[in-house]
């Protein structure tokens, strides 16, 4: 990726500043600091390459030089969204989602932070804040994609099967031209956080829905159930094989297909 190129064909979106890096720890870290300054609202941190790439838990995203899209977006989120901030991450992955479709790939979400293919993830998004006392002040969006078939890690190293935008689409695509659709359809989609148009929107694009999943969140039992979708602020709703519905919070939860 040319950073001339890259800045070129960002051009045409309203974007704040654009940080390039050829590698970096983690965007989100660069993002988050810069946010805590003097970032404009939908600034850019992107990089060619990531040593120290983090999922949720700190766990690892794997971000190989040139094989992958690793950018964070940093929200200034206005008075009228910051009650809707929960719906972030939802935002992040129904744009990833959409503007995949668009391509022809059958992109769906998985609750509540990840993008998949044929449920293979070709996307995670890690959302964190920046606080000014008990008021969310900015919100970074980071997002990795797998671009190319090297981006993929080892299956040893994960936890859910993972594909990438190559192997799926059967030929290498742009990554610029991927970032910018995935941007393009994020500042489309924004205007939506306030509204529950995007619960809908959310909704329709959800993995396994209707489908028997099991849901561990790190701090109870498993829990197991049909996926009945989620609610207005976001939570999961599972109905449970004794007819009770019960609401699962954002946090470290994992959700995967029962089999
Ligand atoms: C996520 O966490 O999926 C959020 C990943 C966010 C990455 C972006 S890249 C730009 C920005 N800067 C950062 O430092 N982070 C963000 P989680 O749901 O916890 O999933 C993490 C798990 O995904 C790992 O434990 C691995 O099993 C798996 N994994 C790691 N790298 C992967 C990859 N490239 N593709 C698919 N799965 C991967």
């Amino acid at each position: 990726m040319n950073q001339n190129e890259l800045k070129k064909s960002l051009s045409k979106l309203e974007l704040g500043d654009i940080r390039y890096f050829e590698s970096i720890g983690s965007t989100n870290d660069e993002a988050l600091a810069w946010a805590a300054a003097d970032a404009p609202d939908l600034s850019l941190v992107i990089a060619e390459e990531q040593t120290a790439g983090r999922g949720r838990l700190d766990r690892k995203w794997f971000t190989p030089r040139g094989t992958a899209l690793a950018f964070s977006l940093i929200l200034r989120p206005s008075a009228e969204e910051k009650p809707h901030l929960s719906r972030t991450v939802g935002l992040a992955a129904l744009a990833v989602a959409e503007s995949l479709r668009t391509r022809g790939l059958a992109a769906q979400i998985k609750w509540p932070n990840d993008v998949l293919i044929h449920e293979r993830k070709v996307c995670g998004i890690l959302v964190e804040s920046v606080w000014s006392g008990d008021e969310v002040d900015c919100v970074v969006l980071g997002i990795g994609v797998n671009v190319l078939k090297g981006s993929v890690p080892p299956a040893d190293d994960l936890l859910f099967p993972a594909t990438s935008l190559e192997e799926e689409l059967g030929q290498p695509p742009d990554r610029v031209e991927v970032l910018s659709e995935i941007l393009a359809a994020f500042l489309a989609l924004r205007p939506r956080l306030i509204s529950d148009e995007l619960i809908s929107l959310w909704q329709g694009l959800l993995a396994f829905h209707a489908k028997a999943v099991q849901v561990e969140t790190g701090t109870t039992p498993p829990i197991s159930g049909t996926f009945i979708g989620r609610d207005p602020v976001g939570r999961l709703r599972l109905l449970t094989a004794h007819g009770e519905i019960v609401t699962v919070r954002f946090g470290d939860v994992r959700l995967r297909p029962l089999t």
